[in-house]
């Protein structure tokens, strides 16, 4: 029998909401206060707070994870040309763009699907200042052998950190690697603060000119010291992400359960592998993400997309296309190129997970998916 669609469109996340009357009581004192923002006393509280949480020695709020980045990339000065992975959200590359240097494109490894440090040598030039890692869908980089890179070379290493918020590395918060990582702070991830993100480091020095670059450079009421933007996170945003904080253990229990049940439903699915958790880390469980093999599925990712947005299962092809392939930098890249990341973003599709789904909406969507492959191979349709 044929599935019959849910009733609202099932997201491929729905973002954490602390209780309304919590909040409230929250905006009435920002309220009291008439402090909105640059560094109230919320904006504080969530700053001591999520250094303990996230285990670094330093961090820096910012009002979203894009604006983050772009000033890490600029506190250090990146140049010439940074490597980085066309496997990943588009404020990655454009941020190398607007801080002034030129995105070079590595391959990634297809067991993880971050870049892959065995090809990134290959691409470093007297001109490369830098390498911009993406930690994807929560596993993080192979970050031993990208230090011992950087090292060698004496290049910069900065973490795109959007995905692993409270991801650790055998105990170690993942925001201690690298000179500088940016977590996102957006609706749509495991801790938010409506927009929002934050620069961890651990060089006490790169405090003071983070600080200056996202309050325009001012650092007295008479001098502008450098050329800063705003990027300040005001009062409304930490206060938000106060509550929220208070939630999110219990939300990546809940988020691994599901993703325990997708696991188990989907591993008999031919042709279907699930992405899970790599060994030695502590996982957040952001993302359900699935790679669709078409020869052996019997259809494409394309098509149980399709299919599933029928049923009003809205999954996503989160990272397709590949960053190489927007007209931005497409000259640069040949379709022979980048191999391994150009197979995955034809095969990649993130099931619906978060804390607001219930199991049984988790089952029926496995069933779902087991219906269309079923199909799909008896037809012969791809
Ligand atoms: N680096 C990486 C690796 C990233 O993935 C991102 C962001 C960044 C950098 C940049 O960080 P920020 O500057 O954003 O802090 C979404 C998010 O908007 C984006 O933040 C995220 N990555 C990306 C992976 O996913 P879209 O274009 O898919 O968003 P949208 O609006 O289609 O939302 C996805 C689904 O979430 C919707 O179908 C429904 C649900 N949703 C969304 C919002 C905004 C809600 O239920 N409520 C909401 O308020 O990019």
């Amino acid at each position: 029998m044929n599935p019959s669609p849910f009733e609202n469109p099932v997201f491929v996340t729905a973002p954490l909401l602390p209780d309304l009357d919590q909040f409230k009581h929250s905006m009435e004192s920002i309220w009291e206060s008439g402090w909105l923002t640059n560094r109230g006393e919320q904006h504080q509280k969530l700053q001591a707070e999520l250094q303990s949480v996230l285990k670094v020695k330093d961090l820096s709020l910012f009002c979203n994870g894009t604006m983050a980045l772009l000033m890490a990339c600029r506190a250090l000065a990146v140049s010439g040309e940074v490597i980085t992975t066309p496997f990943t959200f588009p404020a990655t590359p454009h941020c190398i763009s607007w801080a002034g240097a030129r995105p070079v494109f590595c391959d990634i490894n297809a067991d993880d699907l971050t870049i892959d440090p065995d090809k990134l040598e290959a691409l470093i030039t007297p001109k490369t200042s830098a390498i911009l890692g993406v930690h994807v869908f929560g596993n993080p980089c192979k970050v031993s052998k990208i230090e011992e890179i950087a090292k060698r070379h004496r290049l910069k290493v900065i973490y795109d950190a959007a995905h692993v918020f409270g991801v650790e590395v055998n105990g170690r918060g993942i925001g201690e690697f690298g000179d500088i990582s940016m977590f996102s702070f957006h609706a749509t991830k495991v801790f938010h603060t409506a927009e929002g993100g934050c620069l961890t480091f651990n060089d006490p020095s790169l405090k003071e000119s983070i600080e200056l670059m996202k309050n325009f450079g001012i650092s007295s009421e008479e001098c502008v010291e450098i050329m800063g933007l705003n990027g300040k996170m005001n009062e409304m945003q930490a206060a938000l992400g106060l509550e929220v904080l208070k939630l999110v253990e219990e939300e990546i229990a809940v988020r691994r359960r599901l993703f325990e049940i997708y696991q188990e439903e989907l591993k008999e699915l031919d042709g279907v592998s699930i992405l899970s958790p790599v060994p030695n880390i502590r996982a957040n469980y952001g993302y359900c993400v699935i790679l669709v093999d078409e020869d052996q599925a019997g259809l494409s990712r394309d098509t149980l997309h399709h299919e599933l947005k029928n049923l009003n299962v809205m999954t996503r092809k989160y990272f397709y296309p590949l960053c190489c392939d927007y007209p931005h930098y497409r000259s640069e890249y040949s379709d022979s190129e980048l191999p391994i990341a150009r197979k995955i973003a034809g095969q990649v599709l993130c099931l619906p997970l978060h804390g607001r789904l219930r199991t049984e909406d988790v089952y029926r969507i496995c069933n779902m998916m087991k219906t269309i492959c079923r199909e799909a191979s008896s037809s012969g349709v791809h």
